[in-house]
C-alpha cells in the first residue's frame, strides 16, 4: 500500500495540522474511487441500528466538524449517520468532505453518508464548493469533478432500528412506500423532479395537511396527514432529517413524528444560529413517547460554532460577501499540500 493510499496516514493530514493539509489530486481521485466501489453495494436506503449520533447540515464548516467530533465521540467510538450538505457556502468543503470519504472507508460499518441537495453537480457550480477547489487546486477542477462524480453514489436514506426514516430533506407525492426509493436508478444527478429530486428537497409544514409545492422551486412542503400516512404505511414511526437552518440547532414536528437536525452553527459565519447533533441510545416507542422537544431514547446535543472560526471572521461576522469567497482564499496561503 502507498503512502496516499493509507487512510490513518492522510486522516492525519487532515485532524492534526492547523490549517489541516489538503489532500493531493491523486489521493482524492484514489479514495473516491474506492468509496464508489463501497457504495455500488450499498442499498438506496440504508439499513442501521443504534446507537447512532446524526448529523445534519455541515456546509463546509470543517472546524465545527470537529467539535461535533469533541461533543458526539469519535469516530470509531461513536457511529454517525450524517444526512448531506456536506459542501458550499463554508470555507472547507475540501476538507469536510475528504474528511468524511476517509472515515467511511476506514469505519465502513461506523460512517454513514447520505445526500444532500448540495451533493449536486450544478448546485455546487453555484454556491461555493467548485471556487473552492478552483482556489485551492490552483485553477484545476479536477478535484470537484472526482467528487461530484462519487456524489452520484451515496444512499438516499436510512432506516434505522426498523422505526425511523432518515433522510436529507423529506417526503414525496411520488412515493407511498419506502419500496419505492429502493428501485429508483440514483447513480445519476440529481433530476429536478421526482422521488430523488423531493428526498433532497423537500419540507415539512404545520400551516398544511397535504402537498404543496416548495417556495425552493424543486420539492415539496408536506403536511401532519401526509406524515402519518407514510409512517403508518411504511411501519415506521418518525422522520428524522435536516436540510432547514434551525436557529435552536433543531425543530420538533407533530410530537416528534418529524425532527429537524441542523449541525452548522453560525451557518455562513453570519447567521448567529445554535447547531446539533441528535443522538439515539435506543428506539423504544411506547403510547406517550414523544414528549415536547425530546423523545425517548433520542438527545439533541446543542452547541454553538468552534472559536477556530474566528481566525476567518471578524467578530464572528464573515469577512467578505456570501457570493464571492475568492477573495477569501486569496488572502490565504494555500501551501499546505502534503
Ligand atoms: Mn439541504
Amino acid at each position: 500500500m502507498t503512502i496516499s493510499n493509507d487512510l490513518d496516514y492522510c486522516l492525519t493530514q487532515l485532524l492534526d495540522f492547523k490549517p489541516a493539509k489538503l489532500l493531493p489530486e491523486e489521493t482524492i481521485q484514489s479514495i473516491c474511487h474506492d468509496l464508489k466501489v463501497q457504495l455500488l453495494e450499498t442499498p438506496n436506503i440504508m439499513t442501521i441500528s443504534s446507537p447512532i449520533t446524526l448529523v445534519g447540515d455541515i456546509h463546509g464548516q470543517f472546524h465545527d466538524l470537529l467539535e461535533i467530533f469533541k461533543i458526539g465521540g469519535s469516530p470509531p467510538h461513536t457511529n454517525y449517520l450524517f444526512l448531506g450538505d456536506y459542501v458550499d457556502r463554508g470555507y472547507y468543503s475540501i476538507e469536510t468532505i475528504c474528511l468524511l470519504i476517509l472515515l467511511k472507508l476506514r469505519y465502513p460499518n461506523r460512517i454513514f453518508l447520505i445526500r444532500g441537495n448540495h451533493e449536486s453537480r450544478t448546485i455546487t457550480t453555484n454556491y461555493g464548493f467548485y471556487s473552492e477547489v478552483l482556489n485551492k487546486y490552483n485553477g484545476s477542477s479536477r478535484v470537484w469533478q472526482y467528487i461530484t462524480d462519487l456524489f452520484d453514489y451515496l444512499p438516499l436514506g436510512a432506516v434505522i432500528d426498523n422505526k425511523i426514516f432518515a433522510t436529507h430533506g423529506g417526503l414525496s407525492p411520488s412515493c407511498q412506500i419506502l419500496d419505492q426509493i429502493r428501485t429508483v436508478d440514483r447513480f445519476r444527478e440529481i433530476p429536478h423532479d421526482g422521488i430523488m429530486a423531493d428526498l433532497v428537497w423537500s419540507d415539512p409544514d404545520l400551516e398544511i395537511r397535504d402537498f404543496k409545492l416548495s417556495p425552493r422551486g424543486a420539492g415539496y412542503l408536506f403536511g401532519a396527514e401526509v406524515m402519518n400516512k407514510f409512517c403508518h404505511e411504511n411501519d415506521v414511526v418518525q422522520l428524522i432529517r435536516a436540510h432547514q437552518l434551525c436557529n435552536e440547532g433543531y425543530v420538533n414536528y407533530w410530537e416528534g413524528k418529524c425532527l429537524t437536525v441542523w449541525s452548522a452553527p453560525n451557518y455562513c459565519y453570519r447567521c448567529g444560529n445554535k447547531a446539533s447533533v441528535l443522538e439515539i441510545l435506543h428506539t423504544n416507542y411506547g403510547k406517550n413517547s414523544f414528549q415536547k422537544d425530546s423523545v425517548d431514547g433520542q438527545i439533541f446535543n446543542v452547541f454553538e460554532a468552534s472559536p477556530e472560526n474566528d481566525d476567518d471572521t471578524i467578530n464572528g461576522k464573515s469577512v467578505n460577501g456570501n457570493d464571492n469567497v475568492d477573495s477569501f482564499y486569496k488572502s490565504k496561503s494555500v501551501d499546505y499540500f502534503l
